[in-house]
């Protein structure tokens, strides 16, 4: 649709930027941190590991007083649990609590908003030795952490995220990262970690909304459109397929607690139905989000699979690469749009599609927690980086927030991927996002100084004019 008139953004409008704790922090063992699955996987050996990462854990005031520079109304970040809670159960850290702690009264002395999300990919290790998600046990485990948090913390946050991409968990586990025994779990195996990762969020949601009257809890799982390859039936029906199981599926369960009925009929084909106790659904059900988050990067392109082999593609699969999978979907190039150097698509008119479509199906208001393009970064001897690729993604994906805004879509905030450089989930530290440049290589941590990005002096024009950025 064409507009005469754009909206404006709306005045509260929460121009942000996101990182997570195990990509940002370092400081792997320190102050009583516990061991996570991150800390204990096998990492390519090409890459940065995440024991230092930008080192955040020791700088973050001066990073928070970048961020205020910069403008950011809003911060999103994780808490690692293993800081709070070594074990997963048991015995709390009380100096993980007063890290966090200051950093939100860090960020409340600036004007910034927290957005904290609760889990992001760090699951300690002593549960993870227990079966992880796969034991129900994982479930009270956390629901307790996130107990510690809400009475600790609740009076000072206001809008919370429960799991980041449950369904990147569930789908591409092999993106952050491998097990040391080299074996990814068997799907079977991954749909009863999902189940339980849903109970446990559904109570989370409640006692969030028990415990923190004021604040505001959802879901962000990664969210994508799905072009069909030719305006062959079959091809829609591929694209539908592969839509339903990789983002409403997830929604679906997360916002109306329901399993979705193509992807049961696609579990129990494949006897990959997950074992569901009395009451479960009712705990998913009552969890009920005040707002549904975002992570968007890039679309797909489908065909119809025959179901032969090679519909799968020869090639690396990560949260943002389909591979494809006989009888259900074949991924295809998509001619008239351009990828990163890393292989994703760059589609942002794809994001105000996907934000029509997530609007309409929930009618719930809507976080971009997570959108930006991972880039060798140079950093110039007179201490600049040029990042105009990154501006113009940004630029790009911003117009078409306002476009979706003007369409009617209630989004009231905007967290690009990142707020500083942050190791990357598989791919090292030199796959770059922030706008802030963290001067380290891969192995050689050098001086770990902060520069500011030219997308950084651009975002903080955006921000200062309420994306009047025509
Ligand atoms: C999302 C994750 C983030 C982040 C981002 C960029 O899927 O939630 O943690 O890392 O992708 O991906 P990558 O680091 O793989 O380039």
């Amino acid at each position: 649709m064409l507009y005469n008139k754009l909206k404006p953004f709306p005045d509260d409008f929460l121009w942000g930027a996101s990182t997570s704790a195990y990509q940002v922090e370092g400081a792997w063992n320190t102050d009583g941190k516990g061991l996570s699955v991150i800390d204990m996987m096998n990492h390519s050996t090409e890459s940065a590991d995440f024991t230092v990462a930008s080192d955040h854990y020791h700088q973050f005031k001066d990073d928070i007083r970048l961020f205020h520079e910069l403008g950011l109304k809003t911060y999103r970040f994780s808490i690692a649990w293993t800081r709070i809670i070594p074990n997963g159960t048991g015995e709390i850290n009380e100096q993980g609590l007063q890290y966090y702690e200051e950093l939100i009264d860090e960020l409340h002395r600036y004007g910034i908003e927290p957005i904290v999300t609760l889990y992001h990919f760090d699951l300690p290790y002593t549960l993870q030795e227990n079966g992880g998600w796969e034991n129900r046990d994982t479930i009270a485990a956390f629901v307790n952490y996130s107990r510690v948090l809400f009475s600790r913390l609740g009076k000072k946050v206001t809008y919370w995220l429960t799991i980041n991409e449950q369904n990147t968990l569930i789908l591409h586990p092999g993106a952050v990262g491998m097990p040391k025994n080299g074996e990814l779990p068997s799907k079977k195996s991954l749909y009863q970690q999902n189940h339980h990762m849903l109970v446990a969020q559904g109570e989370v949601m409640a006692l969030c909304h028990s415990m923190c009257p004021q604040a505001k809890i959802g879901p962000a799982l990664n969210m994508t459109s799905m072009y069909q390859a030719t305006s062959k039936p079959e091809d829609a029906i591929a694209a539908h397929n592969w839509e339903t199981l990789r983002g409403w599926s997830f929604l679906d369960l997360a916002t109306r607690g329901e399993y979705n009925y193509l992807l049961w009929r696609y579990l129990e084909e494949r006897g990959w139905q997950p074992k569901i106790e009395q009451g479960d659904l009712k705990i998913i059900k009552e969890g009920n989000p005040d707002f549904i988050a975002i992570n968007y990067y890039s679309t797909a392109t489908i065909s119809e699979s025959t179901g032969e082999k090679s519909d799968v593609m020869p090639r690396a699969g990560d949260q943002q690469i389909m591979l494809g999978e006989p009888g259900v979907y074949r991924p295809e190039e998509n001619p008239f749009l351009d990828k990163t150097k890393y292989g994703w698509i760059i589609d942002p008119v794809g994001l105000r599609l996907t934000l029509r479509k997530v609007y309409e199906r929930y009618s719930l208001p809507i976080l971009i927690s997570e959108n930006g393009i991972g880039a060798p970064d140079q950093l110039n001897d007179d201490l600049t980086v040029h990042d105009t690729y990154r501006i113009n993604f940004i630029k790009a994906h911003i117009e078409q927030i306002q476009q979706a805004l003007t369409d009617g879509v209630e989004v009231f905030g905007y967290c690009p991927w990142a707020a500083i450089d942050v190791v990357s989930t598989h791919q090292g530290y030199n796959k770059r996002y922030g706008f802030i440049y963290v001067n380290r290589g891969e192995f050689d941590l050098m001086d770990l100084k902060r520069v500011k990005k030219d997308s950084f002096f651009w975002y903080q024009k955006v921000i200062e004019s309420n994306g009047a950025i025509g």
